[in-house]
């Protein structure tokens, strides 16, 4: 019998002013984007593999003109070239479509990702990851834990309890360059054989979700940006997911581990064992 969701603490949550912002503005570019057109204008951007199409620009666009709207003080980096400075201390990080390769061939786990730091401490404020083909609605907000409202269902996001690494279901992903794909070619084939199996769905905010939602028991890839993680890392972290880069690093370009706390710290060994944070 599953339990009942504590719909207080999910009140609190999404009465958070700026994680209500995020939720109405992700839900926004979720629709605009499910509305594409035939032609998606593809052009790429650092190697012939790196897509971009004129949906994540204008998806961008809504999401910078909304939040200029209704946070006129904040910053806003983003992933298609938004960079606006701010006055607040607060700085909005966004991918317009996390999984851009994905969308152009249709797969669905794509999703708008947005989040809100804090510009002194680099902390995570609040984060929502949109799946709109799935109607996921993945939300955190520091100190509040994480949520999912699935189909208008809450759910609250719980890590998985999974303590053997080798039974653990993994996510990954590979980067656009050829140097880089074969260096981590060559860590997979370490990590491969000490895991249940791998996952590379091709979104780092959703993997990260999943990881949250208990469907992963961990995740990690060397290579992705802050607007690809800046909403899921915290919405992981709030579900009850251990998250750092390898050697006493944080969370990075480098490298990113984040995992169930029973294996997280088997997964960065390994990690660390292989260099996994070079090429
Ligand atoms: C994607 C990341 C994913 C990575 C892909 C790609 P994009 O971001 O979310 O983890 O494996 O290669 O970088 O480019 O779709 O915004």
């Amino acid at each position: 019998m599953t339990s009942q969701p504590n719909l207080a603490a999910y009140e609190a949550l999404i009465n958070e002013p700026n994680l209500a912002l995020a939720m109405a503005i992700a839900s926004g570019a979720g629709k605009l984007l499910l509305d594409r057109p035939d032609d998606l204008g593809v052009t790429t951007k650092s190697t012939a593999t790196d897509v971009v199409t004129l949906m994540d620009q204008r998806a961008e666009a809504f999401i910078v003109a909304e939040l200029g709207t209704h946070r006129p003080d904040d910053a806003i980096l983003g992933e298609e070239g938004a960079n606006k400075t701010g006055t607040s201390g607060f700085q909005w990080v966004i991918d317009p479509i996390d999984g851009t390769v994905n969308y152009l061939h249709k797969v669905p786990h794509w999703c708008v990702s947005i989040g809100l730091m804090e510009e002194n401490t680099g902390l995570a404020m609040a984060g929502v990851v949109y799946v709109p083909v799935l109607d996921h609605m993945y939300i955190s907000s520091r100190g509040l834990g994480a949520w999912v409202v699935d189909g208008g269902q809450p759910r609250e996001l719980k890590v998985s309890n999974c303590a053997d690494l080798s039974q653990a279901l993994m996510g990954t992903g590979f980067g656009y360059s050829s140097t880089r794909r074969a260096s981590q070619a060559r860590v997979l084939q370490e990590v491969l054989p000490k895991i249940a199996d791998i996952r590379r769905l091709g979104s780092c905010a959703v993997d990260l979700c999943l990881v949250a939602d208990g469907v992963l028991d961990g995740y990690y890839e060397r290579g992705v940006n802050a607007w690809d993680h800046a909403a899921g890392e915290l919405i992981a972290r709030e579900a009850g997911a251990l998250s750092s880069g390898l050697f006493g690093n944080p969370i990075g370009n480098d490298m990113i581990v984040v995992a169930n706390p029973a294996i997280h710290g088997d997964l960065v060994a390994i990690l660390e064992a292989n260099q996994a944070d070079r090429d």
